[in-house]
């Protein structure tokens, strides 16, 4: 069967971190080689680069197209391309996946999509491929939402989530056209890798556990060694939680010294906590790259603020954790969550903890309520009806305490104090500094961008252009249920 996947545009990327990493889809790359071992031509388009949907379609001539929708903020640009492979194609099979369409797919049940993958893809996919092609009936292919005559139904869930093992290596051919133009901070081409999936904790804003129960699966070491040493020298890794497994963990990091794998630079995200109970794990793993950067997410400055997003960690974690990953000599970004809830006390103080402690190359994110977690359905009545485009954590979904223009003044203020404000502490030539002399056109134009970041106007009107102007609630929560989810 010919199969076209397709990595949609995700439209709003004008805040956060968007400017800042372009990653290949690494979802439907695994997607991509489980198809071709059951036999499929497979062809593989990343729309954030030329030619169009329409293009692809023409050259593919696909059966069946597989959108992958990982982000709230894509549910619009996930329909509009659903749309234009119908009028392209109206014979395909049109299916969404990916980790928002799983965890609420209620935004994408649309006539122009027939079925949306409730789970990871690399046996569901082949398995519906197989269906269409034999004419066998749908409803016995599990892990799906289906468009039927009744209405949207859900088939059976998969027996048991599926083995990481059983698609070893992704098919990272699919989209290796475009690699000089996936890029992470100063970083350029970058590979994304994948060692593990899933996450124990329970925070309340993250729906990574929510969708995957808190289970974590892990890769073997070989096939994580062998993806290790044939992708390039600056690699983002994707896991929910590294260095979870630590007796895993010293493996690996023994088997990628043994293989002599020895990058230009490593991301990972972590917790502070496990920093904190790692330093021997932490001090195998820093021989691997010459840069290696650390995500954390710090998300709160008080140990109040924490326990509020059921982070299950204190401040006293997120100090000390910082504080041995730099005499380790990691390098530590993070992220900070602004409640629009808060007063300007509560700014003040993340300032100071900031300041206090160096964190000027963190980021702050709007707290917003993800669908797919429990935080969203307490707040969805607070939420009226706007674009799903919002939900990049940088848009505000409800009044805030301190009244919308003070709160983006604040806000604004909170990332003219990072090292992103290039009138601040690191100025352009600083920036320039850094990098290699073909690399200045890119920077320059990513740290331009970001300069919106620090202008409260270039948010309030956003906030004024989609200002909820009706009471209309937001979601329906009987027909956005996955499986066994209320
Ligand atoms: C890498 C990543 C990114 C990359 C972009 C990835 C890309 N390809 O473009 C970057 C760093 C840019 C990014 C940015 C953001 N991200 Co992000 N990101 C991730 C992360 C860590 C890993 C995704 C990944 O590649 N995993 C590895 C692959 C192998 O797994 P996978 O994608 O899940 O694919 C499997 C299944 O989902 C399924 N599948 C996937 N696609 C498809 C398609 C079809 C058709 C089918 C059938 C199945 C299927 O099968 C695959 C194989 O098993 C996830 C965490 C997560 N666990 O999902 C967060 C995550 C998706 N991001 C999230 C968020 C919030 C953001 C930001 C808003 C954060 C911010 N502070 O700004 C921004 C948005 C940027 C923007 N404006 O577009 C949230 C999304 C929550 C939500 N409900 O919307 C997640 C879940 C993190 C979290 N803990 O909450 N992100």
């Amino acid at each position: 069967m010919n199969i076209l996947l397709l990595r949609p545009h995700p439209g709003n990327d004008r805040f956060g971190l968007g400017p800042f990493f372009r990653v290949e889809p690494l979802g439907l790359e695994y997607i991509g080689a489980a198809l071709r071992s059951a036999g499929h031509a497979v062809t593989a388009a990343d729309l954030r680069f030329r030619p169009s949907a329409a293009t692809w379609i023409r050259r593919a001539r696909p059966q069946l197209v597989c959108i992958s929708c990982l982000h709230a903020l894509e549910y619009e640009r996930v329909v509009e391309l659903a749309r234009e492979i119908r009028r392209a194609s109206p014979e395909a099979f049109v299916l969404a996946g990916g980790h928002a369409a799983a965890a609420f797919p209620a935004p994408l049940e649309v006539p122009e999509i027939d079925a949306l993958c409730l789970d990871d893809g690399e046996e569901i996919v082949p398995l519906l491929a197989a269906a269409l092609e034999k004419g066998r009936p749908l409803g016995d292919v599990p892990g799906l939402r289906l468009r039927t005559g009744d209405g949207w139904v859900n088939t059976p869930a998969l027996e048991r989530q599926t083995c990481l093992d059983l698609v070893p290596l992704p098919a990272r051919d699919l989209v290796d056209r475009h690699r000089s133009g996936y890029h992470c901070l100063l970083f350029k081409p970058v590979w994304l890798v994948e060692t593990a999936r899933g996450c124990p904790h329970r925070c309340s804003f993250c729906s990574v556990w929510q969708l995957y129960g808190r289970s974590c699966r892990e890769r073997s070491i070989a096939a994580v060694v062998e993806d290790f040493a044939t992708a390039g020298d600056s690699i983002f890794v994707a896991d929910d939680l590294f260095w979870h497994n630590p007796a895993r963990s010293l493996e690996l990091a023994e088997a990628l010294k043994k293989r002599g794998v020895f990058k230009r630079w490593i991301l990972v995200q972590t917790r502070t906590d496990l920093i904190c109970r790692s330093a021997d794990l932490m001090a195998a793993w820093r021989p691997l790259a010459k840069d290696f950067d650390i995500f954390l997410g710090l998300e709160a400055a008080t140990d109040k603020g924490l326990a509020g997003l059921t982070k299950d960690s204190g401040v006293a974690e997120s100090v000390e954790g910082v504080r041995l990953a730099r005499e380790l000599r990691y390098g530590i970004n993070g992220n900070f969550l602004i409640d629009p809830d808060w007063d300007e006390d509560d700014f003040r103080d993340l300032w100071e903890f900031v300041a206090r402690y160096g964190l000027q190359r963190a980021g702050f994110t709007v707290l917003t309520p993800l669908p797919g977690t429990d935080f969203f359905r307490e707040m969805a009545p607070r939420i009226a009806r706007q674009p799903w485009s919002n939900f990049d954590m940088h848009h505000l979904l409800w009044e805030p305490r301190v009244g919308a223009r003070r709160f983006f003044e604040l806000y604004a203020e909170t990332w003219r104090r990072s090292i992103l404000n290039t009138s601040g502490e690191k100025s352009l030539v600083d920036w320039m500094k850094q990098v290699r002399p073909s690399q200045i056109p890119y920077i320059a134009r990513v740290l331009w961008r970001t300069q919106r970041m620090m202008k409260p106007d270039a948010y309030l009107r956003e906030y004024e252009k989609s200002r909820p102007r009706t009471t209309e609630p937001l979601v329906d929560f009987g027909t956005g249920a996955r499986h066994g989810a209320a």
